[in-house]
Formats: structure tokens, sequence, C-alpha cells
């Protein structure tokens, strides 16, 4: 027998979900989609030719509506001076960075114009069409038969633009100049200690919609409740106020009603006995919301997360959060990380060691991370590249954080495995920078008022006393956690400092160490005193963990970080050669002396989690 079906008519809309930048067309992946993946030629452009004139001035610019110079033109005739061919340029695969993929533009950084073609089969004349972009690094300039859609900054969050009314059937040529120039005003900034991998970094899909469709849709429990579940669709067209339909047929609930004239609508849908989503029983649920001929599916898990005083509550029980950073790259293949399967290389390591969550750094990942935690049984900290040194004071710098921000949360806002937002790493204590936080930290909120809000912070060491750490930044006033890096035994003294150290922490909340470690160089072996030796390593987490331990109000960290990872910052011939060596698994996939330290500690805190 059918349960029940709920007809809610009186719901009160408070807000409209957010909606940012120039279309929104939210969790493509739960929608039919058609990839536009594969191998794209490339012209290299360092000079960036086909984006100014000689006089260096941007053919986009108003008065040259023709766009730029490489766009795929066709000559006219011989005498016609075309100097760029994409048929008969090289090519590269899309997604991927460029730097993994030819030896010549590994440190490459500047322009790169990517061309691909596409025909088009619509299923019906009045179908919308949208091209979908994962990630491009840094900025991207995207047109469409010789047409300008727009300009996207921000290399990893995604970004679509619609092709209605540009696109033909046969023949499409979608042009991309990605640029990985790196600035001063830019977020992050010039300085960062990874690899600017530059390129067409995610999935590029082309996403076929009806009229009216489905632009947003969040699904997660009614803020305060654990049996009930608060849906919002957010539709976009002609048509707004359409029927939508939201079911979650394995829970046996269904619902219909009219969007308002906004095209938005709010469900809320009761169960008694709702299983929720947790690490050790990842509950996912059918979800299906449909509009006119618009249907999405998806996976959606019901949790909440919750702070009292030093505790992290999960599903109102205090957890322990076991957990290890990641860069996004696939240190096997090199480069960036990108596919299910990259996910999958990198999350099966997460489980071995025992970790029930991740620190995703220093920027948001892509897509298939967070859906793979919540299949997993992993939560996740997510994080925007607001990193060492940002141009506070600048206007348009917080914005550009913002959207990033908002862009992140839009696209994971449906994953229960993301528990934290970061809006920063490592940023010096300062008025403005802890008024620019303080706008992020609001802004992450006002979006999503269910997770928590954190940062990495920095330590202080007491000026008459270098074994005793202060953890006292004034930004700590308005984060959730208290969380932040500490390198005693790497880059301040020796392992055996870390036996001596004395902390106070002026916050009462869970405290999160986001970051410890030291380099190893994997299958270097020596005493534990010889720098970059596994044995080094392996002290340094020895000493580290218990330490860590008796800081009051400890409640789980990430140490840095789960393998080595490609940096410009890293020279030491023989030794780094280019990478950043902290990984407790090489970038040969082995582990090191390291890695069994902190799984043994896990499965202690795991065991220790059954008993209670
Ligand atoms: C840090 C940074 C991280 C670096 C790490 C290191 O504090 O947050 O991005 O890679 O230290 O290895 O120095």
């Amino acid at each position: 027998m059918k349960r029940f079906l709920l007809f809610y008519s009186a719901v009160v809309i408070i807000t409209a979900i957010p909606v940012r930048g120039e279309v929104v067309v939210a969790d493509v992946f739960a929608r039919q989609t058609t990839s536009l993946n594969g191998k794209w030629h490339v012209i290299v452009d360092p000079y960036d030719t086909g984006y100014f004139d000689y006089r260096r001035q941007p053919y986009d610019e108003a008065a040259k509506p023709s766009g730029g110079f490489f766009l795929d033109r066709q000559a006219k005739d011989k005498t016609d001076l075309v100097e760029y061919n994409f048929d008969t340029s090289p090519t590269l695969n899309v997604p991927g960075d460029w730097n993994s993929q030819d030896e010549k533009l590994f440190y490459y950084e500047g322009s790169v114009w990517y061309r691909t073609k596409f025909d088009v089969n619509k299923s019906a004349p009045d179908h919308r069409l949208f091209v979908y972009f994962g990630a491009a690094n840094y900025e991207a300039d995207v047109y469409l038969n010789g047409n300008k859609l727009g300009k996207h900054i921000g290399g990893f969050t995604p970004f679509a633009y619609e092709i209605t009314k540009l696109a033909k059937e046969k023949n499409n040529s979608l042009v991309v100049r990605v640029n990985n120039n790196r600035h001063a005003d830019g977020v992050p900034a010039v300085n960062t200690d990874w690899w600017n991998y530059g390129g067409l970094t995610r999935d590029v899909l082309l996403v076929e919609t009806p009229a009216t469709f489905i632009s947003n849709f969040r699904v997660r429990l009614k803020p305060g409740t654990t049996n009930t579940i608060e849906a919002s669709v957010q539709l976009d067209g002609a048509d707004k106020e359409q029927a939508v339909k939201i079911s979650l047929p394995t829970l046996k609930l269904a619902a219909e009603m009219k969007a308002d004239t906004n095209g938005f609508i709010q469900f809320e849908l009761s169960t008694p006995n709702l299983a929720l989503w947790s690490p050790e029983q990842p509950v996912l649920n059918d979800v299906e919301i449909s509009s006119g001929d618009d249907q999405l599916k998806d996976r959606v898990g019901f949790r909440t997360i919750t702070t009292s005083g030093t505790d992290i509550l999960l599903n109102g029980h205090k957890v322990f959060l076991r957990g290890i950073c990641i860069h996004e790259e696939n240190p096997l293949r090199g480069g960036r990380a990108w596919s299910e399967d990259d996910a999958k290389l990198l999350l099966d390591w997460v489980k071995e060691l025992n970790c029930n969550f991740v620190r995703l750094a220093h920027y948001p990942h892509n897509e298939h991370m967070a859906r793979l935690a919540d299949e997993m049984g992993i939560m996740v900290w997510e994080e925007i590249p607001v990193y060492w040194t940002i141009d506070w004071t600048n206007a348009e710098t917080l914005a550009n954080a913002e959207k990033q921000l908002g862009d992140e949360i839009l696209r994971d806002q449906n994953r229960a495995s993301v528990i934290v937002w970061s809006v920063a790493n490592e940023t010096p204590v300062g008025e403005a920078r802890t008024k620019f936080l303080k706008s992020l930290v609001d802004e992450a909120r006002a979006l999503d008022g269910t997770r928590l809000v954190s940062a990495a912070m920095e330590v202080r060491t007491d000026p008459d006393n270098p074994n005793h750490k202060i953890v006292d930044d004034p930004f700590g006033e308005f984060t959730d956690l208290c969380s932040f890096n500490e390198y005693t035994g790497w880059y301040d003294g020796l392992p055996d400092k870390i036996d001596q150290l004395r902390w106070s922490i002026k916050y009462d909340k869970p405290v999160v160490i986001s970051e410890f470690g030291a380099d190893a160089k994997q299958g270097f072996h020596a005493d534990a005193l010889t720098r970059f030796s596994e044995e080094y390593q392996e002290d340094v987490y020895k000493r580290t963990l218990p330490m860590l331990e008796k800081i009051p109000g400890f409640s789980g960290c990430t140490p840095w970080i789960l393998c080595n990872f490609r940096s410009p910052r890293r020279p030491l011939p023989g030794i780094q050669d280019g990478w950043n060596l902290k990984g407790v698994i090489g970038h040969n996939g082995e582990k090191k002396k390291a890695f069994a330290v902190l799984k043994s500690f896990y499965d202690e805190k795991a065991k220790a989690e059954v008993a209670k």
C-alpha cells in the first residue's frame, strides 16, 4: 500500500535558494547530459595574441563585437591572412591540466586556446541548451560560433552559459581561452604551495533542458528537526508557475505543488524513523524531482552537524574527526585529479587509514569527491582558496572570494558528507583580514545555516616561552571550530620539542588541528633526526598525536597530507625535486612509515568510539 502522499499547500517561503552567477544549472550530475570531454585542439598563446590586438587592446571590447582573434574563423579565400589553424593544431585531453600532458607546458603560466566542435540534436524544438564547465583554472573566456558567452574567474568552481539561440544543428565551434596567470588581487593570490595547473581541468558538458526547467534544488533535513525533510526547488523559464513534484520512493514520500510566480517552491515532508547518514551507516535516499518534462534524480543523505562547547555532534552524538588533508592530484598519473576513478583512488587510501573525515585543501575539489564521500561515509571539510596573501582591502577580491564560496555551496549543498565550509587557510592576523573573513563567514551562514563554518588558522608562540603555544586569533570568535595548523618538529624546532609543548586556547570550541606533518622521501631510511627520512616523519607523528590528545577540547585532526604533491616552492635536488614530501603516501603510491602510525592512532580512536 502506498503509505501517503503529502500536499503542503500553506508552506511559508522564507527565502529563495541563493542563485548566483550568469546561469544556474545546479546539480548537473543529477540530469542527463552530453559529454564534451575528449581531445580538444589547442593553441598555446604566451603573448595573448588571440585576446589583444597589437596595441594591446582586447578584441572583446564593445567597439569590436566580433570578439577575439582565435575564434576559429575560416579563411574566406586563399588570399585571406589567417595565422592560426585549430584543425592542424595539437590536441590536449579535456578534462586535464596542460602541465602534466605536455612537458613543454610543465611550468607554463599564460593563455591556451581550446576548441572543440559538436553537433546538436535537440529532442524538442523549444528545448534550451547550456554549456557547463566543471572548472577552468584560472580565467576562462568562452565563445560559441564566434560569439562571446562570458568570462569566468576562479579556478575551482563550475559555471554555465546558455547557448540556445547561438547553437546550430551541425558543427558548432566552442572556443575557450584559459589563462592561469597569477594575480596579486586574485583568489588565490600569487603565492601558493601547490602547482598552478592550468586548463579545462574538469568535465565539460552539454545540457539540454525543457523551456522551463529545474535550475536548482536543495533537499535537506529541516534545521532543528530529525524527521522532516525540507526541499526547495527553483524553476527557470517563461512558465514559472508550473507544478513541481518531489518523491523519495524508498521513504515512500511524495508531494506535488505549484511553484510561485518566481518559480520557487518549498516542500516539507515528514516521516517517522528517518535513517540518518553517518560514516558508519552512510544512508542515501533516492530523490526524484520533476516539473513538466524536466526530471532530476539524485541520492541524498540526511544528518545534523552541530557543536556544543568543545564537542562536535553528528546526529546529536559526539564524534571525533579522524581526518587527513588531500590536494586534488592523482600522484600516480600526475596532474589534477578530476574523475570518479581519481576520487576512488584517493578516498580508498583515506578509508585504509580508518579516517571518517577529509579536509579537501585548499580550494573546491571536483564534484566526484563529495559525491563519493557521501557513498563511502566520509565527512568532508571544503575550502576556498583564500590562502596566505590576499588583497584584504580590495572589494573586488572579496566579491571574487564570495562568488567562489557561493558557487561551492550551490554545487555541494545536497551532499550530507560536507560538514564544514572553510573560508581560509593560514591568513595573517589583522583588522582588514578579519573583516574580510567575517564577511565570508556571514555569507556561508546566510547561504547555508546547516553546516559548520571554519578556517585553518595559525598558532602564536609566547614571546617569553618557546614551548608555550597560544591560539587567540581574533577571527576565532566567528568560527564554529577552533582549527589551526601547527608544525612543531618541522618548521619549529626538532621533534623532541613536541613533547614540551603547553597550550593556551582562548575559545571554548571544538579544537581541530587542521595540519601538522613533516617531509619524508619515500624509501629514504635513516635515523629519526635525519631530515627527509621516513623515520624523521614517523617520529613527528609518534610525538605529535599523543601531544594533541592533551589539548583541551581536542576533537579531531587532519594531518598534512595524504600524498606527496607537486609544488614549485620545493626545489631541493635529489630529495624534493619539485614535490612537497609531507604525504604519508609517496608519489609512487607507496606508504611511508608514518602511515602506519596514523592508522593505528585512528584504529584506537575508532575502537574507543564503538566502546562508548
Ligand atoms: C602549510 C600550508 C600548506 C603547505 C604546508 C607545508 O601550512 O597550509 O599549504 O603545503 O604548510 O608543507 O609547508
